[in-house]
């Protein structure tokens, strides 16, 4: 969401909602928790790509499986429409060397007619002959023992048989076929959410019947068998993501629900796995216009992301047990999507404004038509707050060819898991670090960092005096904070400063004087960024100057050539100062 632009009333929104969930901080220096999981770095790998949206990715067992709403996929750097292999909403990769494995299968549902009325967009929709076919995976959720997957949306069947809404494969680097004892019937509307126990398939969403008899939304099927269970637990609308706590004692639902097994409760609430019933659950902060949209759990919280309409759309940890808040972020722009790797939360969301997290960013492009996007962050689950870690890899929103009428919001990533090496990232992207690549992309720990990006040509001026001034302005690193620039006159470097590489700080400019020059000689000087990790950016374009023996100072107070005012007593001969 967007917040209000008066930086005043912003406030007053950021505190009253902080008061409604219950946590009014009290000032910005809460302890955060720290981690002890290496970040990953922020250069994209080179992964293959589909040609639609996807909307789950699991891990399991060396295998990166993904499902969404896409009939084609292509190797890393193919254009689309180039290089297309057939797989129908749903692909396997080899995790560690991301090659497309076999696994192949047809999800399809009957088509309907729509003459006039919108169609559900998240759906194939054939505008011209105005019919459409809902038969996209939501969730795939790996089995405990990794023995096998279980695939859910919209579809009624696969390879040509019945399998209304949810169909399980065995996990395999081969073409698993389509498992024939896990078959549930009679699912009469989209299964939004799933969770995968020892025994039972746990299922949510909106349909009204499952396996033959009355099922609200939510409901559960033996693993072995496929029956439907005697669990029994009822939502008042939409169940969107479930997770079970790692010791499997609760289920905890989410969703955009107002009634949990009848009781009044928005949105996010607990269940006994075995009956259905309700359990403890202290936490009843989730703002009514906000829902949750993704749940993650270790043996220290269950994650959730949501959702929000001018108001709470970040994340928050929940004891599972008790339901009790152990921390939450304020951030604004809604989040779809999370995924634990070690003690760190990975989150896909369209994050504009963090300023009130720890390690956070403030809104910027505050007057462009959209405010600058961090589209996934990672962040600390310890302790009783959240501190954002220094990685701002970022996606597109999604095709800008389809008008936002025919598409789901375009909000970016859409699932996310880790495979131990490596975070997979899948959505409705077209670019990733403002590169092409579509559907899907991956981070690795081992990649070498990215690189700064590249510095505007610095302003060099004639200062007089045998000395030249060499003006730039900072550039941005997306897993660096600080960088090293390097000053260079012809080949030879003359200056190093440090300074940030923050994003929402790069409009400082820095200095340079360059003294006991050959007075009537030109100097040609260009700027390059290198990062904490080694990297180096690529070089600036030149400049030239003639050198002056008479003096002729410049204009202190002259706007540069980005129209930002000079300070330029700052960062002089300073060589670790200027930030
Ligand atoms: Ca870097």
């Amino acid at each position: 969401m967007r917040p209000p632009s008066n930086p005043r009333i912003r406030l007053v929104v950021l505190l009253l909602l902080a008061a409604a969930v219950g946590l009014v901080p009290t000032h910005p220096a809460t302890a955060a928790g720290t981690a002890s999981t290496k970040v990953f770095t922020a250069d994209a790998q080179p992964t293959w790509q589909t040609n639609g949206i996807v909307w789950a990715v699991t891990y399991v067992r060396g295998v990166i499986y993904i499902g969404g709403n896409f009939s084609t996929v292509r190797p890393p750097g193919a254009a689309p429409g180039t290089r297309e292999v057939a797989r129908d909403n749903l692909a396997a990769f080899d995790a560690n060397t991301g090659d497309l494995l076999p696994l192949s299968h047809r999800f399809t549902s009957p088509q309907h007619a729509f003459s006039g009325a919108k169609p559900d967009v998240s759906c194939d929709v054939d505008w011209d002959s105005q019919v459409y076919s809902c038969d996209t995976i939501y969730r795939i959720k790996a089995s405990p023992d990794g023995s096998t997957i279980y695939v859910a949306g919209d579809f009624t069947h696969v390879d040509g048989q019945v399998r209304t809404k949810i169909a399980a494969f065995g996990a395999s680097r081969d073409n698993a076929p389509l498992d024939t004892r896990f078959a549930p019937t009679g699912i009469n509307s989209r299964v939004r959410a799933l969770a995968v126990g020892s025994q039972s398939v746990y299922a949510g969403g909106l349909f009204t019947q499952a396996g033959g008899a009355a099922r609200t939304r939510l409901a559960a099927f033996d693993r072995s068998s496929g029956a439907l269970t005697s669990f029994n637990a009822s939502a008042d609308a939409e169940v969107i993501a479930l997770s079970l706590s790692a010791d499997q004692s609760r289920l905890v639902v989410g969703g955009n629900y107002n009634r949990l097994n009848g009781v009044a409760q928005h949105a996010l609430g607990a269940v006994n796995p075995s009956t259905g019933r309700s359990t403890a659950w202290a936490w009843r902060g989730v703002p009514r216009t906000s829902y949750i949209t993704d749940l993650v759990a270790d043996s220290n919280a269950v994650y959730m992301t949501a959702n929000g309409e001018g108001t709470w759309d970040g994340r928050a940890a929940v004891d599972p047990a008790t339901g009790r808040l152990k921390w939450f972020d304020s951030c604004l722009g809604a989040s779809w999507a999370a995924a634990l790797h070690g003690d760190l939360l990975y989150t896909g969301s369209h994050a504009h404004n963090c300023n009130d997290t720890d390690g956070g960013f403030p809104e910027q492009a505050t007057d462009m038509p959209e405010p600058r996007y961090y589209r996934l962050l990672a962040q600390t689950t310890r302790g009783s707050s959240t501190s954002i870690q220094y990685w701002f890899p970022s996606t597109n929103g999604g095709d800008p060819n389809i008008p936002a009428t025919r598409s789901v919001s375009k909000l970016g990533p859409r699932a996310l898991a880790s495979d131990g090496r490596s975070i997979w990232v899948g959505g409705q992207f077209t670019t990733v670090n403002d590169k092409p690549q579509q559907g899907l992309t991956r981070f690795t720990l081992t990649a070498k960092s990215i690189a700064p990006s590249t510095p505007a040509a610095p302003t060099v001026q004639n200062s007089g005096q045998n000395q030249v001034t060499v003006t730039w302005r900072g550039v941005e690193d997306l897993d660096d904070p600080t960088v090293t620039y390097q000053v260079y006159r012809g080949s030879t470097v003359v200056y190093r400063v440090r300074g940030s590489a923050k994003p929402w700080e790069t409009k400082k400019t820095y200095s340079f004087v360059d003294r006991g020059l050959t007075a009537g000689s030109s100097v040609r000087y260009t700027v390059r960024a290198v990062d904490g990790h080694g990297t180096a950016g690529a070089s600036s374009p030149a400049a030239t100057a003639t050198v002056g023996r008479s003096a002729q100072e410049p204009d202190p107070w002259a706007d540069d050539q980005w129209g930002h005012e000079r300070a330029p007593w700052s960062d002089w001969d300073d060589p670790w100062g200027g930030w």
